[in-house]
């Protein structure tokens, strides 16, 4: 790590990992100058990290000029002024830290209005930029045909134990594929646009602060996916992650239940900024934005566990097993909103 501080000239005191996120290793640093993240690319999923740079940058440019006051994890310089380093075959990148905390879940009505107001304010500042000029960092990533394919082949082709094992998850999964061509229809309507979109909205990616006992959402981080996309991504991130008081580790299903009075503050939230932005189409989508989330993620952990967990990896034997059938429960507490 001394050589990857040295590129940076930063004195370190003290350094410690951050157990967030499934995918890049994430480090606090705190030196002599501030308060730093550094963080490592995962370039076995991220094949292009340079796309990533490319991607931050340009948003980061666009914000200094068009609205320097917004909060925005802009990229750290090193020395000679690269905000991309490569050691060792690792990628690396820095932040400013930012003084505020994660949640990985919410417990109240007010945290997941201001999480969706961050989320929303997110792709609403960057409405007049042009968003074609962003790479896609993980090409398909959200694309549900694809997940729905990679979920065929893996009950044929993933272990065989395993499938076995997972008959009714795999037969709730292929009985609902309708969101598949839900999500067909939505993307090829007239009215559907592109916009800037995180990707990865799930709750712990936004930083709140708390301030005279009031506490407040006051950015969003982990960029890595913003890319050219649609917001029931974005939307759908969200229900998935913050309508209920457990998270997707959760094992006991008993206590995966969906909260209404938040879903409505997530509208409300989301709609406070992009009720202008969203044309009605759009906007009667707005529930399938979480069906389409909740499914696609059960879809992706299950087709996971059933290729011995090569993508998310497991820390127990199961683990994906027990995220799918957490998903598929939430899915269905979901829809009783309807
Ligand atoms: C991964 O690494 P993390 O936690 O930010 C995944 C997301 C999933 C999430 C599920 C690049 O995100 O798509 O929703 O796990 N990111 C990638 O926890 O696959
Ligand atoms: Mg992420």
């Amino acid at each position: 790590m001394q050589e990857i501080f040295n590129l940076y000239g930063w004195q370190v005191s003290s350094y410690e990992p951050i157990q967030q996120g499934l995918i890049n290793s994430t480090y606090s640093i705190q030196t002599n100058n501030g308060a730093y993240i550094l963080q490592s690319i995962n370039h076995k999923i991220f094949k292009k990290p340079a796309a990533i740079d490319d991607n931050i940058n340009v948003i980061s440019n666009y914000l200094q000029k068009h609205h320097p006051n917004y909060l925005f994890t802009h990229l750290v310089p090193t020395l000679k002024g690269n905000t991309l380093v490569q050691w060792e075959g690792g990628f690396y990148r820095a932040f400013p830290k930012i003084d505020g905390y994660a949640l990985s879940v919410l417990d109240n009505e007010n945290q997941v209005k201001e999480a969706a107001q961050q989320f929303a304010g997110f792709t609403a500042i960057l409405k007049n930029f042009e968003v074609n000029q962003l790479k896609d960092t993980l090409p398909d990533f959200h694309n549900l045909n694809l997940r729905y394919h990679q979920f065929s082949e893996a009950i044929i082709k993933g272990n065989t134990h395993r499938i076995a094992d997972t008959k009714e998850a795999i037969s709730f999964l292929a009985s609902h594929k309708k969101y598949v061509d839900i999500y067909n229809h939505f993307i090829e309507h007239a009215e559907v646009k592109k916009r800037v979109t995180h990707h990865d909205t799930k709750i712990s990616n936004v930083l709140f602060q708390k301030k005279e006992g009031i506490e407040k959402a006051i950015c969003v981080i982990d960029l890595d996916t913003v890319m050219a996309g649609y917001f029931i991504s974005d939307v759908g991130d969200m229900c998935r992650t913050c309508l209920c008081t457990v998270s997707e580790e959760e094992k006991d299903l008993n206590k995966v239940v969906v909260d209404s009075a938040k879903w409505k503050a997530l509208e409300k939230g989301y709609l406070h900024l992009m009720k202008d932005e969203l044309s009605n189409f759009e906007r009667d989508h707005f529930f399938y934005a979480g069906q389409f989330m909740i499914y696609m993620q059960a879809l992706r952990f299950l087709s996971d566990h059933l290729n011995n967990d090569v993508y998310y990896g497991a820390k127990y034997e199961g683990q994906n097993l027990v995220r799918t059938l957490n998903q598929i429960r939430l899915l269905e507490q979901y829809n009783q909103l309807n």
